[in-house]
């Protein structure tokens, strides 16, 4: 029997990068993944914290404790080297409550009007915990530079304004696999996906990560 995994985020765009990049685990049949809409009675968590680390700790350990599965959260941030680091690990919330991936756009474009330096990084942060309180990070960054307008589809957040540095595109004109291989998101993933590959005994936490 596949060990459950919970994926513990209210981002559509989240859930859908972490379903994608779990995906050979579940088809190879080491885990089964489960989403929060399979608990609708669990709240989402507040996030308090003031790291990556801490808040994908928190939301992982939320969602262990009241699921009694397995749990995956993650938590991520854009960093501007303009913004001394801004928005950071409040990127969500800095437009504002209820600000729109559109709102948050426009406003870190409004903050670098006239920018000289327009470098940023993404920097994701997973957090693996389990019922008994046993727990292991993955860590990932994505280096690039904000345009000067959105460009491109696919994606969510910031990813119209996030030009990778390889390529030259924006996250959002990337095909979801080509995001997958490059973002903060799908290095952490890779990572996660590698320690489980090689040491499936792992997800019993008995050993590989701590
Ligand atoms: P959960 O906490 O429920 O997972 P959230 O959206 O609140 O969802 P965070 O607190 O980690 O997640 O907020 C990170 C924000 O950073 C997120 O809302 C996006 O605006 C942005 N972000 C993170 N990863 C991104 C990505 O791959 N592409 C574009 N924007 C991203």
């Amino acid at each position: 029997m596949p060990r459950a995994l919970v994926l513990a985020t209210g981002n559509p765009g989240k859930l859908a990068e972490l379903l994608r990049g779990l995906e050979p685990l579940s088809r190879e049949g080491i885990i089964e993944l489960l989403t929060p809409s399979s608990f609708p009675s669990v709240p989402f968590p507040p996030e308090t914290g003031s790291s990556y680390r801490e808040n994908a700790t928190a939301k992982a350990q939320w969602w262990a404790c009241r699921t009694g599965r397995l749990a995956l959260a993650d938590d991520s941030g854009l960093e501007v080297a303009w913004l001394a680091g801004a928005p950071g690990v409040h990127s969500d919330s800095w437009a504002g409550p209820g600000a729109s991936s559109m709102d948050k756009n426009r406003r870190l474009l409004e903050a670098l009007h006239g920018a000289a330096d327009r470098r940023a990084v993404f920097r994701c942060c997973l957090a693996l915990a389990w019922p008994d309180g046993r727990l292991c990070h993955f860590e990932g960054a994505c280096e690039g530079t904000i345009t000067e307008r959105a460009r491109g589809r696919n994606g969510f957040g910031y990813d119209p304004l996030f030009q990778v540095l390889a390529p030259g595109r924006t996250l959002a004109e990337l095909d979801p696999e080509d995001k997958d291989r490059l973002s903060h998101r799908g290095r952490a993933l890779g990572a996660l996906r590698r320690l489980l590959e090689s040491e499936p005994e792992a997800i019993e936490g008995t050993r590989g990560c701590g």
